[in-house]
């Protein structure tokens, strides 16, 4: 009988891995401390930073899961465009439907634009036009954009239904993050800062970036 209860129990905790390894894909959560993950464009600050410490009476469960360290993100534009990060994943996505991820705002609003790539001519590259402003021109690039709010953390989950085709013409225009046919499946996701004015400023943290269901 007591073999028969452990057997259970293990059963169980395997099924509990297997449930997590299928919940999520962790983008980054930036609990290393570090952004090796990560390439940069454009003229924002970009940095690692301390979360503050929690306060004993929080009850805040987005604050909690964001744990000691975010990614803060400030910039400011004449014309719009600040700048952003990227990762490069090539991952199998077909698993998953959304992408989320927790913004912390700040009294300079702006907005988030999310570009994913899907690799359509199966080649693990991203294939761009340097004389067109780099637009992607075998892959599609799927876009959707965020506003960023007040100060605390946002915790934003968007459908890839809610995404748009940017580039038309270039890729197959369909949707398809699986790695079918030697595809890499999503090459990479980048994250855009724009402000809301033509000359403005942008400051916010990025935590918690994963894709799930
Ligand atoms: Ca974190
Ligand atoms: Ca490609
Ligand atoms: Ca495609």
């Amino acid at each position: 009988m007591k073999i028969f209860k452990s057997v259970v129990l293990t059963l169980f905790f395997l099924a509990g891995i297997a449930q997590a390894q299928f919940s999520f894909y962790l983008i980054d959560n930036y609990e290393s401390g570090l952004q090796d993950k990560w390439y940069r464009f454009g003229q924002a600050a970009i940095s690692v930073e301390a979360n503050p410490s929690l306060e004993a009476e929080t009850n805040d469960t987005i604050t909690e899961s964001c744990g000691d360290f975010s990614l803060s993100v400030r910039g400011s534009t004449q014309n719009w465009y600040i700048g952003g990060l990227g990762s490069d994943l090539n991952a199998d996505a077909s698993a998953y439907t959304r992408l989320q991820m927790d913004v912390f705002g700040s009294s300079h609003p702006g907005k988030i634009k999310i570009e994913i790539f899907d690799d359509d001519n199966s080649n693990f590259s991203l294939e761009q036009d340097p004389a067109h402003d780099w637009v992607a021109t075998k892959d599609d690039k799927w876009i959707a954009e965020v506003p960023i709010l007040g100060k605390g953390w946002t915790r934003i989950s968007i459908p890839f239904t809610a995404f748009r085709l940017e580039n038309p013409g270039s890729g197959d225009g369909i949707w398809n993050p699986d790695q079918n046919g030697g595809s890499a499946g999503i090459l990479k996701v980048q994250l855009v800062f724009l402000s809301d004015q033509p000359t403005g400023e942008v400051e916010a943290k990025l935590d918690n970036i994963l894709l799930t269901y």
